[in-house]
C-alpha cells in the first residue's frame, strides 16, 4: 500500500528527531491550493540536507527540518518552482 506524502513526511521527522536537527521557517505568499502544497513539499524534499517539510496553506508558512539546511539552496529551489519565498 502506498503511504501518502504527508504521512511519509511526518514519519521521517519522527524517526530523525533524536539527531541534531535544525529547522527553518519562511512564508510563501503565492501558495493558494493543495497543488501548491504538494509541489512545494516535493521541491523542498529534493533539496539536499532537508529531512522534513511542513506546509501550512492557511498561514502560508513552510517549516523545513534537517541537519544541513542551506537557505540559499532553498530559496533557489522554491524560486525555480515558481514561488517567491520570504527568507
Ligand atoms: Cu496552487
Amino acid at each position: 500500500m502506498q503511504v501518502p506524502e504527508a504521512q511519509r513526511t511526518e514519519l521521517t521527522m519522527t524517526i530523525e528527531q533524536g539527531d541534531e536537527m535544525a529547522d527553518l521557517s519562511f512564508r510563501v505568499p503565492q501558495m493558494n491550493c493543495g497543488h501548491c502544497v504538494k509541489n512545494l513539499t516535493r521541491t523542498l524534499r529534493a533539496v539536499e540536507g532537508i529531512a522534513g517539510v511542513e506546509v501550512d496553506l492557511h498561514t502560508k508558512w513552510v517549516v523545513v527540518t534537517g541537519d544541513h539546511i542551506d537557505s540559499e539552496a532553498i530559496r533557489r529551489a522554491v524560486s525555480d518552482a515558481g514561488y517567491e519565498p520570504e527568507l
